[in-house]
């Protein structure tokens, strides 16, 4: 992992390894059973990584995920229950709970701007929450991430980024896009996972 030491730890993380993959587990076997009619991208591979991060982002400060949002929702302290719950309503994809300043969106890059605009009122206020934003490795090669980091660097705005990097964009290597894969800047946080689910769903066909 790259750039995490510079944040400071906040907090403990009341969840191991194990209780990550045991939740993702339940949400498997619901899905394969038919139980939630709507898209589901499930997160493995990167329980230990995330655990370490999430110690440095307080309850109080805004998290913006992606469309694999469970383990972020987890972690950042909303009811596992609730979560369980929104999922089988269909809201895997675009989990968002207000009281916990949880918000996600399964649009590549939706979440920049909105995040940028969140750390501009909180500076605005003289407040000391935080916003954090976690990206796959193809939205961080994209130019709105590029125009996010450098306006919220300049206006030297509470907005901190991590990089969750699988090396894909759905299928396709993130590198063989691009030909290069551009420099990861100090304050950036990024980790490199290799997941054994697909992009979206478990790999088994499900019968609704
Ligand atoms: C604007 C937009 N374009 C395309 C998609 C389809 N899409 C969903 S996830 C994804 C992959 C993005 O890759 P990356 O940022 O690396 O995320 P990860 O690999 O972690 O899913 C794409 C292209 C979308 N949801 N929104």
């Amino acid at each position: 992992m790259k750039n995490l030491e510079q944040y400071e730890k906040v907090r403990e993380v009341p969840f191991t390894k194990q209780d990550l993959i045991d939740f993702e587990d339940q949400i498997v076997s619901l899905w394969e059973n038919g139980k939630i009619k709507a898209p589901v991208h499930l997160s493995n591979g990167n329980e230990e990584p995330l655990i370490e991060i999430f110690s440095r982002i307080d309850y109080n400060d805004y998290v913006f995920s992606t469309w694999r949002s469970h383990y972020h929702a987890l972690l950042h302290g909303l009811p596992t229950d609730w979560i369980e719950s929104e999922i089988l309503k269909g809201k895997s994809i675009s989990l968002c709970n207000l009281d916990h300043n949880f918000y996600s969106s399964a649009i590549v890059t939706g979440i920049l701007p909105i995040a940028l605009g969140t750390a501009i009122g909180l500076k605005r206020q003289g407040s000391k929450q935080k916003v954090w934003c976690l990206i796959g490795d193809m939205t961080f090669e994209t130019g709105i991430f590029y125009e996010v980091h450098k306006y919220a660097r300049n206006f030297d705005l509470p907005l901190y980024f991590v990089v969750e990097d699988n090396k894909v964009s759905t299928q396709t290597p993130t590198k063989a896009t691009w030909n290069k894969i551009k420099d990861i800047p100090d304050d950036v946080v990024h980790y490199k996972y290799k997941s054994k689910y697909p992009h979206y769903g478990t790999g088994k066909w499900v019968v609704f």
